[in-house]
């Protein structure tokens, strides 16, 4: 009989054997006809299905107001010192990328987690909040070095203000914006930051936006404890928190604001960067105090 070769790649997203190029099965051209943005695009790519035009929003919200925080942040500085020492845009923009993690920028998907973990489990945020004392654990999502109470990022105002105006339930904003009453009781910079506040808003987005099912949206929002493998057709129930795709909503965004700092000190035509020896406390060589 006709025996078929095994594939060696198995691909579920786009598809471009055809006359058209697909994403996830709708042709380019519709794509366009039906004006979908890059939030549907990103849809489609990234869910494999059209989401309510709110959600397309939300997710083009999120990628125009984490584009770019400045120069003096971790990621922005790394890029700009690799373009300084000549690099090309491609290593300066992945210098920059790479400082993404735990503490910056990428504490989306464990905040995600956690809350969801916390508000499933019936927790008060007070229960919460010490809880993750007890642990030893920064609570993903909470705090910021410059924003606070007092100085409130505007960013975290104005996605709040949507996911209210837009979403069908914010249960969850709602629980993280009681843990935030918590925390900056203890210190005024404890603040729900832009993280966290797009990442409980995406588990709000999940679990009431009707295009994921209820097992769907649970799949996706619980960290994976019990590793099964999944059947093929199954696969978008993977887990997204595992995959890090809330973490990739700021990867994609902050690359936006990376490639300018690279243009910008180009265009600048700055040299090698140097860091100066009086701001830098060198310790143990016997010249303390120097
Ligand atoms: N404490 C963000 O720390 C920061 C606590 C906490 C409970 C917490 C810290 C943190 C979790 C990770 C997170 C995303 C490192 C931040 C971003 C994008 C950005 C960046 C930009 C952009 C700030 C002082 C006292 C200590 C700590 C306690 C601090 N955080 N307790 N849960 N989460 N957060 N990252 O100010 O008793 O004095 O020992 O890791 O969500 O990255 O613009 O810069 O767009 O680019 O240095 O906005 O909060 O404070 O670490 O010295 O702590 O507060 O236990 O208590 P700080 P620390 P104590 S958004």
């Amino acid at each position: 009989g006709l025996i078929r070769k095994p594939a060696a790649f198995i691909s579920t997203i786009s598809d471009d054997r055809g006359q058209e190029l697909l994403y996830a099965g709708m042709p380019i051209s519709e794509v366009f006809a039906e004006d979908i943005g890059i939030g549907g695009v990103m849809s489609l790519l990234w869910f494999r299905r059209r989401l309510p035009s709110y959600a397309s929003k939300f997710l083009e919200m999120v990628l125009m107001l984490t584009a770019d925080h400045g120069p003096a942040v971790s990621g922005a500085m790394n890029t700009i010192i690799t373009t300084r020492a000549g690099k090309d845009l491609i290593s300066s923009l992945v210098a920059g990328l790479l400082t993404i993690g735990e503490r910056f920028g990428g504490a989306l998907d464990g905040a995600a987690a956690e809350f969801t973990n916390a508000m499933d489990k019936g927790l008060s945020p007070r229960e919460f909040v010490d809880s993750m004392r007890k642990q030893n654990k920064l609570i993903p999502g909470i705090g910021h070095k410059v924003k606070s109470r007092n100085n409130p990022d505007q960013r975290v105002e104005l996605v709040k203000d949507f996911v209210r105006r837009n979403f069908p339930s914010c249960k969850m904003l709602d629980y993280a914006i009681a843990v935030e009453t918590v925390t900056t009781s203890k210190k005024d910079n404890l603040i729900l930051n832009v993280d966290g506040c797009v990442a409980v808003c995406f588990v709000d987005l999940m679990r009431n936006c009707g295009a994921f099912s209820a097992e769907e949206a649970e799949d996706y929002l619980k960290v994976n404890t019990n590793p099964r493998v999944y059947p093929i057709n199954d696969m978008l129930t993977y887990h997204v928190f595992q995959m890090g795709v809330l973490n990739g909503l700021f990867v994609l965004g902050r690359s936006i604001g990376l490639i300018a700092h690279h243009l910008d000190q180009k265009r600048l035509r700055t040299g090698l960067y140097r860091h100066p020896w009086d701001d830098i406390s060198y310790m143990g060589f016997g010249t303390e105090g120097v």
